[in-house]
């Protein structure tokens, strides 16, 4: 460990080379990597972050199709570790536009004075353990070599997109566009017939914006959402302020919460109140246009199929409010997951889109996608002509990031094979096998199942906190007990199946991509539980870790 950090050190691809090594490398500029860094840097570590785009902001970097928004509220989708930048940031919506997050990680990059440590355009392709030497060599496109203690995936859950492997994509002759990977330059899709495939977040936001500009929009169904008009609006000044001036009471009821999103969960079951009761509370909760505020609103809604039924069918009705043609309401109406089980969406105008004289639906379980052709998609036997297609089709989720990188630990141990069936990890944080690593917001963590910023604050500081431990007890190396790692992923497993999330086909169990395993890939049990469990494991002298 060193005082004092230096200009970030690279080294070249000549492994034979001597090489100085550096304490850390993080490897992405999301929300995670920029706190990491700046949190390693304060430890007085050196550290050297790698980052695929030429900016800060990680899947808010790439996802910049029209109507990209996050579906966490502004002021709550921030950093609340530092007062001054919660004091000197004014968001402008209730739900921040990509565009606008861009601009406030930006804003922190250069507040925090990241940059510097951070080389842009610069994809890492692998990490091997150097088991002699107790470090990380990790290498980038390039072909450079780093040398480092240690090893931080600030990858992101969301950040390697998904194409399905379509019959004749490669043989169609128009435009092909990726929401998560968009144009910096935007697309002008006027006088043009769009296709549309994909109805989950992404699709959901775009659609209507495509819809106005295109010619004609075709979209393509596979399962529809269970969406949540957003509601957004300007906020005003004395909100921002009354946040501001709060904000110690925001963050004590966000850390006591499973999701990081406070909200009034009722103490009775759903079942428990009549349907002119419970159609009260949910349209109460329906005009707060906040997606926790529907799902949590029962405790057992996500517990028992039957009172999730209750709130399925109220977002069914909504459906039919807007969309008058019967058969229509029906294709766009979820039967087959419980809601939540798929990640609820919030739209601006989506169904009111359908509406449209230039807007088609075709559902492609009734009518099933052949081939793209030369000039468009065929589907249950009829040829779309289409001058460009959208993929809405969504990310390998979560493992994806990591494993796109050949990871490989003690003996050459690919994490790959460690992960054939699935990841196994310990508190979602670390891997038996892979010593010195740490990955944020990782498998068997909570990660996406909640407002994703206070996981990542939970888990940089956690980190840094066990690193400082490490660097004061003079620790070479670290790694998890292979059985610990064993029984904290059975134990996740275990509470996964308690909950209705084994009964959709979604990103959150890998089961979006073909053959990846089918696992839940997130601790279900609470943000709120699980750092008490982390900051039980650290007063426990970071039980469960062997400390070299
Ligand atoms: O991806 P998705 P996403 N043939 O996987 C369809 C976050 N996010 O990019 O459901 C035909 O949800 C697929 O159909 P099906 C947010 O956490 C947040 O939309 O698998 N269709 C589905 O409709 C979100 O949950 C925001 O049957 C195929 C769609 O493509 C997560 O990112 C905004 C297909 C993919 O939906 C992912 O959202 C954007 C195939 N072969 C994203 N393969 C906000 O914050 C897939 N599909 C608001």
């Amino acid at each position: 460990m060193t005082s004092n950090a230096p200009e970030p050190t690279a080294v070249p691809a000549d492994t034979s080379a001597p090489k100085t090594a550096i304490d850390a490398v993080v490897i992405g500029a999301g929300f995670s990597g920029i706190y990491m860094v700046h949190k390693l840097r304060e430890l007085g570590l050196t550290v050297q972050a790698f980052e695929a785009g030429d900016g800060v902001g990680g899947t808010w970097f790439w996802n910049r199709y029209p109507g990209a928004r996050c579906d966490v509220i502004s002021i709550e989708y921030a950093y609340t570790f530092s007062p001054d930048l919660i004091e000197e940031w004014d968001w402008t919506e209730r739900y921040p536009s990509q565009p606008e997050i861009l601009r406030y990680l930006n804003f922190v990059a250069d507040r925090l004075e990241v940059r510097p440590c951070f080389q842009f355009q610069t994809r890492v392709v692998s990490a091997s353990f150097d088991d002699a030497a107790g470090q990380w060599l990790v290498t980038v496109d390039s072909g450079e070599v780093t040398r480092s203690k240690y090893l931080v995936t600030a990858v992101g859950c969301l950040s390697t997109s998904m194409t399905p492997d379509f019959p004749g994509l490669h043989g169609y002759a128009g435009e092909v566009y990726h929401t998560a990977d968009w144009p910096s330059g935007g697309v002008d899709f006027s006088g043009k017939r769009v296709g549309v495939i994909g109805t989950g977040s992404s699709g959901v936001q775009v659609i209507p914006l495509v819809a106005e500009q295109a010619e004609h929009l075709t979209v393509f169904q596979r399962t529809p959402a269970f969406s949540l008009a957003c509601g957004n609006r300007a906020l005003s000044d004395q909100e921002l302020r009354d946040f501001k001036d709060g904000i110690e009471e925001h963050k004590a009821r966000s850390k006591a919460s499973p999701t990081g999103q406070y909200t009034d969960t009722l103490a009775e079951s759903a079942l428990d109140h009549t349907p002119q009761e419970r159609q009260a509370i949910y349209e109460d909760r329906w005009n707060r246009h906040r997606a926790i505020d529907l799902i949590a609103c029962y405790p057992d809604l996500f517990a028992n199929r039957e009172a999730n039924e209750t709130i399925a069918e109220f977002f069914r009705s909504k459906i039919r409010e807007v969309i008058s043609d019967p058969d229509l309401a029906e294709r766009l109406s979820p039967r087959t997951y419980p809601l939540g089980a798929k990640r609820i969406t919030l739209d601006t105008n989506y169904y009111q889109t359908y509406n449209r004289d230039d807007v088609d639906l075709v559902s492609l379980r009734e009518q099933p996608l052949e081939t793209f052709t030369e000039n468009g998609i065929q589907a249950g036997g009829v040829n779309h002509e289409l001058d460009a297609v959208v993929l809405a089709t969504g990310f390998d989720a979560i493992t994806g990031p990591l494993l796109s990188m050949d990871i490989r630990g003690i003996g050459g141990r690919r994490l790959t094979d460690k992960w054939s069936d699935g990841p196994t990890t310990y508190l979602g944080i670390a891997v038996d096998e892979f010593p010195n690593m740490f990955m944020l917001t990782g498998p068997g963590s909570p990660n996406v199942l909640t407002n994703v910023v206070c996981a990542i604050e939970q888990h940089v500081e956690w980190t840094g906190d066990f690193i400082a431990e490490l660097e004061r007890r003079g620790a070479s190396r670290v790694e998890p007990l292979a059985h610990e790692s064993r029984n904290w992923t059975d134990d996740a497993a275990e509470l996964a199946e308690a909950t209705l999330y084994p009964e959709g086909d979604s990103w959150y169990t890998g089961a979006n991509v073909p053959g990846k395993p089918r696992v839940i890939m997130s601790y279900v049990g609470g943000l709120d539980a699980y750092r008490r469990i982390c900051d039980e494991v650290a007063a426990d002298g970071y039980r469960g870790f062997a400390i070299a």
